[in-house]
């Protein structure tokens, strides 16, 4: 255990995870409110998915001067990056700056795996294991743990007989993996597959994707960053904050108001060949019923799937991938450096997981329905994550009465707002299901979450308020809401989406994150907060107003687009 901090037996908060959120939720409960807290991290380091993701190509989709901290004038003065998208590698120098400048690391105690937390009623205190069996006590749980930070490893029969090295780029080994002159096969062709799959085929002797669900992609157009923008971005930091905070995904660019029938099939082309030059998350915004109106996004999907079959050599090949079976954008749309362009390779192949499942795993590699065995030295899963609630479940939360989390949400995720759930008083969640967390560039999502906690802390020491927790019923309306939010978009339609739950055999398919957009929740977080926290009860007394019906999803606000 590197960075000891000497034991306490009891604080006022206690976080868990020291990402984005566990950091800005201790700096602001310590240094803003005065309170005792500590964070308690698994990893060796600060960094949360950016210290366990350092497979080859892992940089962020969302550009790199909106992935920052907006809480501070001066570190957005003082940190400069590097290129439109920042790197693995950068994002951890970034994150131990902010760490740094912020003396945080005092409060972080690193290498400590969290296996319990529990509600204990009469002391109104949480009580913390970690694995190395010491014990905590905190008023407040915060927990910070991220969206996808519970690696998917898929279950296939005879993994642990395979003789080479197998990795899954959510636990990249720090020393790196050397594919030299090797035999690689990647399963998996998510953002992170999509990110890998080019890198990986520079230095392997031969790599084979093995793809179940073949997914769209536009170019990232990555570059260094002039240095016009950065110093625009030292200048203008207040209205690139202002532009983050009014869309509704929390990206630095805002959705066109056009639709996609406003305008004539030439100019659509015209503007979709523009986007895809620009290149980036941006395309989606390119018009704003993309997400709303199958046939409106139709005419994207054909343009991207047109731009697969232009670059693909190998008809064959080329038919695989543009084979796509949901809407843009419906899952989380992936963004790449020479992707497509990496099956042109003589060393890379893919082959369809769809039509020829994975049987098993041999000493020796993969062997599909047909019967082939794929020869390989190295396995890497990109296989992506028990999103959203699988690391939360892992925690060992127990509640009220004994209640297990995982028993709360044995059918599902049900939040309030996606922060609190009921018979668990006094625990905040940060992005929790239910919350629009991953529809949008997290920092933004991390910020107001935690600034939300942050407020609602404060309002309670200062109140007197002792225990805060939703009312059942009002989680449950949140939850409906969630679903009507969803079902205004055509993000459910992407059957085997992660957002559902769909990529983790037996997990319940519930559509987890909030699609009402960023914006409005903000607004209907900050009035719930002005309206005296409304739908939660407060130290044993019910809130004075029950949770409205927060009004129906405005599919143009979609955060998916
Ligand atoms: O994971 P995924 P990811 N046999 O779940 C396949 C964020 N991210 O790590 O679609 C065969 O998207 C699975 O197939 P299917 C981003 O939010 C952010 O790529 O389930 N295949 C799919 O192809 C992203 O969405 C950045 O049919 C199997 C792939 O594995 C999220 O992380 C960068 C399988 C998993 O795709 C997760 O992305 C990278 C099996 N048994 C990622 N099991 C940033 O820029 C799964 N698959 C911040």
């Amino acid at each position: 255990m590197s960075d000891q901090v000497a034991a306490t037996p009891h604080l006022d908060a206690l976080i868990i995870g020291a990402g984005f959120s566990g950091m800005y939720q201790l700096h602001c409960l310590r240094d803003r409110l005065g309170l005792s807290a500590r964070v308690l991290e698994a990893a060796d380091g600060v960094g949360g998915t950016w210290y366990w993701n350092r497979y080859p190509g892992a940089r962020c989709d969302s550009e790199s001067h909106s992935y920052s901290y907006y809480f501070s004038d001066e570190l957005l003065e003082e940190w400069e990056w590097s290129e439109r998208y920042p790197g693995q590698a950068e994002i951890m120098r970034y994150l131990n700056h902010v760490a740094d400048k912020f003396d945080l690391k005092r409060d972080i105690q690193l290498g400590t795996r969290v296996s319990a937390a529990r509600y204990d009623e009469a002391a109104n205190l949480w009580h913390v294991e970690t694995e190395s069996g010491a014990g905590y006590s905190a008023t407040y749980l915060i927990t910070a743990v991220g969206c996808l930070s519970s690696a998917n490893v898929p279950d296939i029969p005879g993994l642990d007989s395979f003789a080479g090295q197998w990795v899954h780029t959510g636990q990249w080994p720090h020393e790196g993996v050397d594919f030299t002159r090797k035999r690689v096969g990647q399963v998996g062709t998510g953002s992170t597959g999509i990110q890998a799959a080019p890198v990986i085929a520079e230095t392997a002797g031969h790599l084979t994707v093995f793809q179940r669900t073949a997914n769209y992609s536009v170019p990232a157009r990555n570059a260094p960053l002039t240095e016009e923008f950065k110093r625009w971005c030292h200048e203008e930091h207040d209205e690139i904050r202002a532009v983050l905070q009014d869309t509704p995904n929390g990206h630095p660019f805002r959705i066109a108001d056009r639709k996609v029938f406003d305008v004539s099939a030439s100019e659509r082309q015209e503007i979709y060949e523009k986007a895809w030059e620009k290149g980036g998350l941006q395309f989606r915004a390119s018009f704003q019923d993309l997400l709303a109106d199958k046939a409106a996004n139709d005419t994207a999907a054909e343009f991207l799937k047109g731009k697969i079959r232009e670059v693909i050599k190998d008809p064959e090949t080329a038919a695989m991938l543009a084979d796509i079976d949901h809407p843009y954008a419906a899952k989380r749309p992936p963004i790449d450096t020479g992707y497509f362009e990496a099956f042109n390779r003589d060393n890379v192949s893919l082959v369809d997981v769809r039509k020829n499942p994975i049987e098993r795993i041999t000493p020796k590699g993969i062997v599909t329905a047909d019967g082939v065995e794929h020869e390989l030295d190295v396995i890497v899963f990109a296989t992506g994550f028990d999103a959203m609630t699988g690391a939360l479940l892992k925690l060992g939360v127990t509640g009220r009465d004994g209640q297990s989390l995982a028993d709360a949400w044995y059918a599902g995720p049900v939040t309030y707002l996606g922060l609190q759930s009921a018979g668990f008083p006094n625990m905040f969640t940060i992005t929790g299901p239910g919350s629009p967390s991953v529809l949008c560039n997290m920092p933004v999502p991390i910020e107001q979450h935690v600034e939300w906690i942050t407020d609602c802390i404060a309002h309670m020491r200062a109140n007197g308020i002792a225990r805060i927790e939703p009312e059942a019923e009002a989680a449950d309306r949140w939850v409906a809401h969630v679903n009507e939010a969803a079902n205004a978009t055509l993000l459910p339609l992407a059957k085997h989406s992660w957002y559902l739950g769909a990529n983790v055999p037996g997990k319940p398919r519930v559509f987890m994150p909030y699609a009402g957009g960023m914006k409005r929740y903000r607004d209907i977080c900050d009035d719930i907060a002005a309206k005296g926290y409304e739908g939660f009860v407060l130290d044993g007394a019910a809130g004075d107003a029950t949770a409205g019906d927060f009004a129906a999803a405005d599919s143009a606000d979609s955060p998916g687009i």
